[in-house]
């Protein structure tokens, strides 16, 4: 049925301009449209055309599906007055655009000489391995020459990083950090009616006017593009309006009718949105042809007099009807241009569909995790000048400190955070409570001070807004370290970095990217205080993300080191990091016994880092443990015991990188163990790293004895009880003995 509505419209417009009939007069074509107004017959005719390029697009990638030769169809059909708001933008304003958003996208490339937006339009329906976005890895609009990160299909998703890139191009110029648009651009955020109601839009929404509530700039226009459906179901009339109209710190605009309103309305908001710098939200109303997608059947929930009442509203025929009125053309001129745009992107489809499509496993992931070992290095082992680091630190760098309260994993990655945003202008520091009180456990205490409330934002209370500033802050060429309270509050806006931050270079072909690392408190062993929420050991939803780095250092010195190459990885290679950090370590001091001291370390000189993917080993013996975090001091705890106690020698691994994890390191270190013990504080199903570590090594073909010690499959209760569901030194002792009584030396 789409596709005969398909024709149907068509035919609409083509009955149309056969029997109208052309104005008696004829503009001026650089002349006003009317008074007051900035439209000429020139430009209304140049959105017309993009309009129409659209259209066209949408026509194509259905016909072609109907052979098999197209992957997408959600199109833009009755969304195309968007032209206006693309022609409006400059095109170093950064788009963050809802799938409809067609017309704004060929409307932003006629500002650009030798983009064909058709061909590449084409290239990227048909999946083809020459689109240029992203060789046809996903199609949501994106183009690295238009200033369009290519967006995922998650709606709304792209809200928070619209809000976090404004927000970045104010705070970029109060750092004094040149960034690669100008210090006058906005940022566009288009997305449905529907979408508007999700909480990561509200979210975005929020953010940006919290923002400039405190007085930042947030040059961010938002647009509704309200067809008043969101697949089968209506959004009630006005709920745009009485959602969005009356809020404080959002200017709200509605832009309808023909191409004339629409056109000052829209000028309007960007305009005022540019020189007021404040959030600005822009209604565009629209209409929706052709269902939701190809594959919808609209007539199973909406009326076949509905559709004709939106086929009615279609806003080409309307822009037709009103262009010819005007005078601004003729009834014949426009079916020529409809005749010609449809031919152009019939010649650009039938091109298309003969492009290959990226055709191994190598080829298609090749974009998703560039690393350039020798870049990250140069980028981890450089320091600031010996005397910036002295006029920071005074007296006493901290290499040189020596009472033992400067030595625990805190103190430690304090001064490594310290020492980053000395020598790295561009590191943005946020999160909440990181300013004034200094982070959850005071790693970033002093950092404010330091650096400045520039540098070090205490944000509003929203992981979801953190991580898209986050996003849009490293999109712009900023280095952004935020901070996430505890490890259960990620997963509360883990999409963020699920769906979106992890996956741009994968969906832009390495086009896009933005650095970051995302510094997180968690895991447990805190004594039976804080219940499951302060003690979550939660880790596979981001170790099962392809891309992301996951860091989980156990002593303070490595953490130092693992921090220094983590930033350099987000630096150098454009990575997405999360770097964990086990709260119950963050103050030990102890390792064997009370006092022995023995978890406090000396602060790593400049220069010495660790780099994805180096473990540590401690001690040597048949018996291998393998752990990480709180699991590898307790590990070294069970070391001693055993050897002391058992007769048993056993070498300790700090796997240190939980993702992507270290198998040819492991598989190495494994090499002359008799049985290998992994020691893994998460859970046992799905969540911890023992599942992959023990199967990696028994696919590879290590014959000794494989053992593992996991935490059950639970969440963490307060009080002691915490224990029962936790790995405990005891258990790894009890498994090396167990294994080694069933593994004669
Ligand atoms: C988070 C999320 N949930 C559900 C979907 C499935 N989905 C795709 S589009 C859509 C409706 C969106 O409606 P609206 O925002 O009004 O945009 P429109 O398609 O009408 O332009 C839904 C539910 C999705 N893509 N993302
Ligand atoms: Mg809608």
């Amino acid at each position: 049925m789409s596709t005969d509505r398909v024709t149907i419209v068509q035919r609409n417009l083509e009955r149309f301009l056969t029997s109208a009939s052309a104005a008696s007069h004829r503009l001026d074509p650089d002349r006003p449209v009317r008074e007051g107004s900035s439209l000429t017959p020139r430009r209304a005719l140049e959105v017309f055309e993009d309009q129409l390029l659209s259209r066209m697009a949408d026509v194509e990638a259905r016909r072609l599906k109907a052979t098999g030769q197209s992957f997408y169809t959600i199109s833009s059909a009755g969304h195309e007055q968007n032209a206006v708001v693309g022609t409006h933008l400059r095109v170093d304003d950064p788009c963050f655009l809802h799938y409809r958003s067609g017309g704004l996208m060929m409307a932003r490339a006629r500002q650009v000489p030798g983009i064909d937006m058709a061909m590449d339009t084409m290239l990227s329906v048909c999946a083809s391995e020459d689109d240029p976005t992203c060789e046809g890895r996903h199609k949501v609009w994106g183009s690295r020459r238009l200033w369009v990160p290519p967006q995922t299909s998650t709606i709304a998703s792209h809200v928070p990083k619209a809000v976090g890139a404004a927000f970045a191009i104010g705070r970029a110029r109060r750092m004094g950090v040149e960034i690669p648009v100008p210090d006058d651009a906005i940022v566009c955020c288009t997305f449905g009616d529907a979408s508007a109601n999700h909480a990561t839009a509200l979210s975005g929404v929020q953010a940006a006017r919290y923002a400039s509530r405190r007085g930042n700039p947030m040059p961010v226009l938002f647009v509704c593009e309200d067809n008043g459906l969101g697949i089968s179901t209506d959004t009630p009339r006005r709920w745009i309006r009485e959602t969005f109209g009356g809020l404080g710190h959002l200017r709200y605009l509605e832009a309808d009718g023909h191409l004339p309103d629409v056109w000052q309305v829209t000028e309007e908001a960007v305009r005022l949105c540019r020189a007021t710098r404040k959030p600005t939200f822009l209604r565009l109303v629209t209409v929706r042809l052709w269902g939701h997608a190809g594959s919808d059947i609209e007539l199973a929930y909406r009326s076949r007099a509905e559709i004709e009442q939106s086929e009615a509203l279609d806003p080409i025929l309307r822009n037709a009807a009103r262009l010819i009125e005007l005078g601004v053309a003729t009834p014949t001129e426009l079916a020529e241009m409809v005749r010609s745009v449809r031919e152009r992107m019939r010649v650009a489809a039938d091109e298309a569909v003969t492009r290959g499509h990226l055709d191994s496993a190598e080829r298609v992931v090749a974009p998703l995790a560039p690393y350039d070992e020798a870049k990250v290095r140069a980028e981890a082992e450089g320091a600031a000048t010996p005397e910036a680091r002295r006029e920071l630190w005074g007296r006493e760098l901290p290499e040189e400190a020596t009472a033992p309260v400067k030595r625990t994993m805190a103190a430690h990655l304090s001064s490594a955070m310290a020492d980053e945003m000395l020598r790295r202008p561009e590191v943005l520091v946020f999160g909440e409570d990181v300013g004034r009180k200094g982070g959850v456990y005071y790693v970033t205490a002093g950092l404010q001070k330091r650096f400045g409330q520039s540098r070090v934002i205490d944000t509003h209370l929203d992981e979801t807004s953190i991580l898209g500033l986050a996003q849009g802050a490293g999109l712009l060429g900023l280095l952004p370290i935020p901070e996430i309270q505890y490890l259960a509050y990620v997963h509360n806006a883990v999409d963020q970095l699920r769906g979106e931050a992890s996956s741009l270079q994968f969906f832009s072909n390495a086009q896009f990217s933005n650095p970051m690392v995302v510094r997180i408190a968690g895991l447990a062993y805190q004594r039976g205080f804080g219940g499951h929420f302060h003690n979550d050991n939660a880790i596979g939803g981001l170790r099962d993300l392809p891309g992301l780095i996951l860091a989980v250092p156990s002593r303070g010195g490595d953490a130092v080191r693992m921090l220094r190459g983590c930033v350099a990885t987000a630096r150098a290679c454009g990575r997405v990091v999360v770097f964990l950090e086990p709260i119950a370590l963050y103050h030990q001091k102890d390792l064997h016994d009370d006092g022995d001291e023995a978890w406090l370390f000396d602060y790593p000189t400049p220069g010495d880092v660790l780099l994805p993917g180096e473990i540590g080993g401690y001690g040597e013996g048949p018996l291998l443990i393998v752990s990480y975090a709180n699991g590898l001091h307790m590990s070294l705890r069970a070391q001693r015991i055993l050897a002391r106690e058992h007769g048993i020698d056993s070498r300790v691994v700090d796997v240190r990188w939980l993702n992507p994890l270290p198998f040819e390191a492991l598989r190495r270190e494994a090499t002359d163990a008799r049985a290998v013990l992994v020691v893994d504080e998460c859970r046992r199903t799905g969540g911890g790293i023992a599942e992959a570590v023990v199967a990696d090594l028994a696919e590879s073909g290590y014959r000794g004895t494989l053992r593992s010690v996991r935490a059950p499959d639970s969440f963490v209760p307060l009080g002691p009880s915490a224990n029962k569901v936790l790995v405990q030194t005891e258990d790894i002792v009890a498994a090396a003995v167990e294994i080694a009584s069933a593994v004669p030396a």
